[in-house]
């Protein structure tokens, strides 16, 4: 496969930084390397964003903080990601935190509806992104970009790129979601984004809920991008997160998890997100972030 690598250094959407440097981070624990062992082609986007300093912005709207500076990112981003669709290379986004997947869904609806294909996401989160400027307790874009990609929130994500929404909300799967906010909840019920939990995973098992999600995706299209956020792990596997939760995905979990969707072959684009070295512990969190792209693009253990 040709995989096109993006880094999005962007820690506006968050309320610390630090996932500003993820991109580096993820670099740095092999990547790359890894990715040519397993036999892909790897290309560089290497000047696709240059970010402005938290410090020297001004957040303006606080229910939605630096949205000016996140849009001008998730508009380049979302044109990059097109093209590399485009030129049949798999887009592979580095974040960053998590608003960034405004810009990349935005890319991928606009290249998947020229060429109708039909697409879902599967969104691998402690949380599941899907406040509005509304509902959100601190006005932090990451939380709202899994909204505004299915059409939910402030105009100026909701209509990025092109107007209207870029997923039907019943083609994305919440998978891992153990902090909901409440307005958020009832987000989720009203759009009808199928929300698999940590409680789901802890009665019926990684591998039932992996074949559940697999299994109501496949049955309503035929790609699929994988939206994975790091704190969808434990935080005693993944500490170098900018929201930890306690209560998260084992590292042998998101395995088993990524094998199946890389056996499902219907993966066709991914972003990890959230990598923040500043919280992190020997880079530990960026290690186990490479280790489960490696499982999602094929590596298999016999
Ligand atoms: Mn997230």
């Amino acid at each position: 496969m040709r995989i096109r690598l993006f880094d999005v250094p962007m820690d506006f959407g968050a309320n610390l930084r630090g996932v500003d440097m993820g991109p580096t981070a993820l670099r740095r624990a092999g990547l790359k390397e890894a990715l040519v062992r397993l036999g892909h082609t790897v290309e560089e986007e290497p000047r696709l964003l240059r970010v402005a300093i938290a410090e020297h912005a001004q957040p303006g709207d606080p229910s939605v903080r630096f949205l000016d500076v996140i849009t001008q990112g998730c508009r380049r981003l979302a044109e990059h990601v097109e093209q590399a669709c485009t030129d049949g290379s798999f887009p592979l986004v580095l974040g960053g935190d998590h608003s960034i997947a405004v810009g990349t869904l935005a890319g991928l609806s606009a290249f998947h509806k020229k060429k109708k294909h039909s697409w879902g996401t599967l969104w691998i989160d402690a949380h599941a992104d899907f406040n509005t400027p509304e509902t959100s307790p601190s006005g932090n874009v990451h939380g709202m970009s899994l909204a505004a990609s299915c059409g939910w929130g402030h105009p100026a994500l909701k209509d990025l790129y092109s107007r209207g929404r870029k997923l039907d909300p019943a083609n994305a799967v919440v998978l891992g979601a153990r902090n909901l906010d409440p307005g958020e909840k009832e987000n989720l019920k009203k759009a009808g984004v199928k929300v698999l939990t940590m409680a789901d995973i802890d009665r019926e098992g990684i591998a039932a809920i992996a074949d559940q999600a697999l299994r109501y995706l496949a049955g309503r299209v035929d790609e699929i991008h994988v939206s994975f956020d790091v704190d969808s792990l434990d935080p005693e596997t993944a500490p170098g997160v900018g929201t930890p939760v306690p209560g998260g995905m084992t590292f042998r979990e998101l395995h088993l998890l990524m094998e199946t969707l890389s056996a499902s072959g219907r993966v066709t684009s991914a972003e990890v997100v959230e990598v923040n070295p500043v919280l992190d512990v020997r880079n530990q969190t960026a290690r186990v972030a490479v280790a489960m792209i490696e499982s999602l693009l094929g590596a298999t253990i016999l």
